[in-house]
């Protein structure tokens, strides 16, 4: 190529330019997105008439396109950026021959090689799902991150189908069976591993030859059991990503099956007839700080929206700290990506979302926490805040209490800590989720928090006072506690002096000295009781597999069978009246899940009063959530911990849940009629139907408990 090549701003105008110069026409082509390269590779392949292959990520889309009438071809990178300033991939040396590599276009030449590997292997990524337990979806940000990494590699052609959005087991059953993928990658999470074993199950039963990886936090819980299982599975045990990339390398023959990042998977057999399989073997997972692209691709964004489903991202990977229930090999430790580099992808949210007026501008960064912990953490928040608001966006996400307060550090630290959480209000910030877990400081120290009640309390104030909008996790039950730690529990969830009025006309100074002050908070509190700020009521600690927490609760005798569909292990509780009270509260919440958290979906679509109206409905089931609680406390301290008629405890607190689920009824079907009448009317749907369920549903039954697998 000799001409000189217009200036162009437009992704899309570069797409049609290349289009232009490879077959002189460019088609009708301005509706293709950009973000869908199987949709974007189709369209040019029907109206150009020529092979077209789509590759690279979405903020460097690389597009060839062969050339009419001759055997060359047209090679755009659509970011404008040139070529030369790739950093292409080994195998394309010697096999992709580039003209003008100083050009963002350029002809080029593909050897037969160059072009299987650019088209090979077909991999599908699929992401499970049960509507039945989470009614509305949320973008798949774990297939999407492994596509923009697999694209990154510019080898084999990738698609993604995701449960959430409209398609069924079925559909993807049907696709592998079709033989269209070379390679399929699926991700699981809580609740979905009888749908990877049915997957699982018909591949295995199939031809064969297909390379099978599976990943997810439930996957990686799960992964002994998996390959005893599969054993040609590869199971990826932490961030994807590089697993990924490595798959395909392999699928090629690049690299060995050991050299693969990230994995567990079954060594070859030894011997002949001695071991029929081989020993389960591992490599190296990549560290989250070494790894600084965790972008997804964002081709199911729109369908995302269409299913009325919310927008999330991640802008850091892993955590400070390792508490004793959360299992952290799978995501690691704290590192935060570049506030800069999120420009780009933001942008293109920004695009998608401006197409749906109809929704909430809001994104959810489900980063583990938010804040992290380098020198420069503060400056970070705030920058990663600024790039969001300048795009309108407001956000929530999660993060540590330590990040509020501090017993250990001085009055300047809490009020630059003070200062940046109005700065994050300022800049967008909806709700900030806490992981307090305990308001007890010896249940705290058992869940290796590395915080204390009394840094928990002060923190509840201190975020109310500064006006910053919270929700709080908290495991009201835990298998190793006792009846005092239960009531200290109960008595720090019904405390009224935790929640101030927000104070806006305090300097932060003022309010991190007042909290400290009872004068202060009696003046200030609202009189809310904190159970109301609690996200789920009356959770029980759920014993995950390779946590702390269930090896304590395992050398305490009281382990019992592996689930594998949640990733846990059953347990019992020392005390087994707290056992008892665990088990009612757990029926309780299962019977409200599905409401309560559709009504949480809501919310997330919500703005104003709207969204205030729903959050009241929510309060309704706290309420009786808690009511449930102090009476069945009460039942407990009746009942003999030595006594052999365990049944009485029980009944008690059937007795006591089907008056309360009663007595909800009324309040309940009130709310939600006059909220059904504001709302959108495919949400409007949703929520009543849930609603008819949820009034139609006369018995107490557990919803994650039943286990395809029997073990
Ligand atoms: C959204 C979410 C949920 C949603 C799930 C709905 C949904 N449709 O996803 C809800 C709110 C329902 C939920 C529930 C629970 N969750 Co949750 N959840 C999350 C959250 C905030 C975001 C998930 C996400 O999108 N992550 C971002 C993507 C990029 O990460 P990823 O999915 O892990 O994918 C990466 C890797 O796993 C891997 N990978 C994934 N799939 C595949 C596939 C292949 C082929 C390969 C190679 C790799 C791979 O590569 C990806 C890219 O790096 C995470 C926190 C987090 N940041 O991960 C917690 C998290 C996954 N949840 C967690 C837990 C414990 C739970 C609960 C069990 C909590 C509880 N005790 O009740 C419940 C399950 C309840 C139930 N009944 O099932 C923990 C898992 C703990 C751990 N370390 O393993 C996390 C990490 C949060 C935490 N730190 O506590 N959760
Ligand atoms: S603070 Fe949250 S993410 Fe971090 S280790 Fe504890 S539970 Fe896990």
């Amino acid at each position: 190529m000799t001409s000189a090549v217009p200036t162009m701003t437009r992704p899309r105008d570069r797409l049609l330019f290349a289009a232009e110069h490879a077959t002189g026409t460019a088609g009708d082509l301005g509706a293709v997105r950009l973000t869908d390269p199987g949709a974007l590779t189709e369209a040019l392949q029907q109206r150009l008439g020529v092979r077209a292959v789509v590759t690279g990520t979405l903020d460097r889309r690389l597009v060839f396109i062969e050339n009419a009438g001759h055997g060359g071809w047209t090679v755009a990178d659509l970011s404008g950026a040139p070529h030369e300033t790739r950093e292409w991939p080994t195998w394309t040396e010697g096999v992709l021959m580039l003209d003008r590599p100083s050009s963002w276009i350029s002809s080029a030449r593909i050897s037969p090689v160059g072009l299987h590997r650019l088209t090979r292997p077909r991999l599908l990524l699929a992401a499970l799902y049960h509507p039945e337990y989470f009614p509305l979806p949320r973008f798949p940000l774990g297939i999407s991150d492994l596509a923009r990494a697999a694209r990154a590699t510019l080898l084999g052609h990738i698609e993604l189908m995701d449960m959430q959005l409209g398609v069924g087991l079925g559909d993807i059953i049907e696709r592998i069976a079709a033989g269209w993928p070379d390679v399929v990658g699926i991700s699981a999470t809580f609740g979905q591993h009888d749908l990877m074993l049915s997957i699982l199950d018909e591949i295995t039963a199939g031809e064969g030859g297909l390379l099978v990886v599976v990943g997810g936090s439930l996957t990686a819980r799960n992964e002994r059991l998996l390959l005893d299982r599969y054993p040609d599975l590869l199971v990826a045990r932490g961030a994807g990503e590089a697993t990924i990339a490595d798959v395909l390398a392999h699928w090629h023959g690049d690299l060995d099956r050991n050299q693969v990042r990230g994995i567990g998977y079954r060594g070859a057999a030894r011997g002949e007839g001695t071991l029929t399989i081989g020993s389960a073997r591992r490599t190296a997972t990549v560290a989250n700080r070494t790894r600084a692209d965790i972008w997804p691709e964002l081709d199911l964004l729109p369908r995302t929206f269409e299913y009325q489903g919310v927008a999330q991202l991640e802008t850091s990977r892993g955590c400070t700290n390792f508490c004793s229930f959360c299992p952290r090999g799978h995501k690691g430790t704290w590192a935060g990506a570049a506030p800069d580099a999120l420009g780009w992808v933001l942008d293109v949210f920004a695009e998608v979302i401006d197409e749906r007026p109809d929704i909430s501008r809001t994104l959810y960064l489900v980063d583990e926490e938010f804040i992290g912990r380098d020198e420069g953490a503060v400056s970070r928040a705030l920058a990663v805040a600024d790039m969001l608001h300048s795009r309108d966006f407001g956000w929530e996400t999660s993060c540590r209490v330590d990040q509020v307060v501090r017993l250990d550090r001085d009055r300047k630290w809490h009020v630059e800590r003070g200062q940046m959480w109005r700065g994050l209000v300022e800049r967008g910030l909806r709700r900030c989720l806490f992981g307090i877990e305990s308001g007890v400081t010896s249940i705290l120290d058992r869940f290796n928090k590395e915080t204390t009640g009394e840094q928990n309390a002060l923190t509840v104030r201190t975020l109310s006072a500064l006006g910053v909008p919270t929700r709080f996790t908290y495991i009201t039950f835990d298998h190793l506690m006792n009846a005092e730690e239960l009531h200290a529990t109960y008595a720090f969830q019904g405390r009224k002096d935790l929640i101030l009025h927000p104070l806006p006309h305090l300097s932060v100074a003022e309010i991190i000295e007042g909290v400290h002050d009872e004068g202060f908070v009696a003046e200030h509190a609202t009189g809310q009781p904190f159970h109301e700020a609690i996200s789920y009521m009356l959770v029980s600690m759920e014993c995950l597999i390779g946590a702390a927490y269930t090896r304590a609760a395992e050398a305490a005798g009281l382990t019992d069978a592996v689930r594998p569909s949640m990733g846990r292990v059953d347990a019992r509780f020392a005390d087994w009246r707290i056992g008892v009270l665990s088990h009612r509260a757990q029926l309780w919440v299962d019977r409200n899940f599905a409401l309560d958290y559709t009504l949480k979906s809501l919310e997330k679509l919500a703005d104003g009063d709207r969204r205030r109206a729903i959050r009241d409905t929510r309060v309704i089931l706290k309420r009786a959530g808690y009511d449930l609680l102090g009476g069945m406390l009460a039942l407990l301290d009746r009942t003999d911990p030595d006594t052999a008629h365990r049944e009485g405890l029980d009944e008690a607190c059937v007795e006591l849940s089907d008056t309360l689920i009663a007595r909800l009824r009324a309040p309940v079907d009130e709310a939600v009629t006059d909220l059904a009448r504001d709302l959108p009317s495919t949400e409007a749907g949703v929520l009543l139907a849930e609603h008819s369920r949820w009034g139609s549903t006369g018995t107490w039954r557990l919803i994650n408990a039943a286990d395809p697998c029997g073990t």
